[in-house]
């Protein structure tokens, strides 16, 4: 069974996550964060993951910490619950519009961490979300899932639409990238015969 459990706990925040790749986008998900609630639920029903966060954070300071700290605990979790990488797609992108927004998103679960996020936002926040953070979530997603992501939001007018394209898109690549393939029979996908 591919799930992963993960215990992150700092001054800042105490989180614990479980997540399954081959669920069915089941998800009970509380960070003190509504949108960022939000957004991984995204994830999660748009990647059929199956998904549980509960994350207590220093939310008196801000947002920050718990939504950084958040991203960190869910990539663990992707590296975990995929093992040596044996028999996956590895790699996967989606273009997702959620109306007059579109985003898209590349990921390689290439054992190397790097990310690229690109995108226009209009305001200061969503909800709680800083949009200064969106970037850094998945900077932060991509170092410990140790993947390569790259995450566009090619244009929109609303903030809430367009993060939603992004998470979406999110959801979908990750979905296409950790799916088993048949062909591979097992093999981990790389030239190198590791990730
Ligand atoms: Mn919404």
């Amino acid at each position: 069974m591919r799930i992963s459990t993960i215990h992150r706990h700092t001054n800042e925040t105490d989180i614990t996550l479980t997540l399954s790749l081959d669920g069915s986008g089941k998800h009970d998900i509380q960070t003190g964060v509504g949108f960022l609630d939000h957004l991984l639920t995204h994830i999660a029903v748009h990647g059929l993951f199956d998904l549980t966060v509960q994350a207590v954070g220093d939310l008196h300071v801000d947002t920050h910490h718990t939504i950084e700290d958040t991203a960190l605990a869910l990539g663990q979790a992707f590296d975990e619950a995929l093992g040596d990488r044996s028999g996956i797609v590895r790699m996967g992108s989606a273009y997702v519009p959620m109306d007059e927004s579109l985003a898209f998103v590349a990921v390689d679960f290439s054992g190397r961490p790097c990310a690229v996020t690109q995108g226009q936002w209009h305001g200061p926040v969503i909800g709680q979300v800083p949009t200064t953070l969106i970037p850094h979530f998945i900077e932060s997603f991509a170092a410990t899932a140790r993947a390569n992501v790259h995450a566009n939001v090619l244009y929109g007018r609303d903030d809430h639409h367009q993060a939603e394209a992004l998470f979406k898109a999110l959801g979908r690549t990750l979905d296409a990238a950790t799916m088993i393939d048949p062909r591979r029979a097992g093999n981990v996908p790389s030239t190198k015969g590791s990730l």
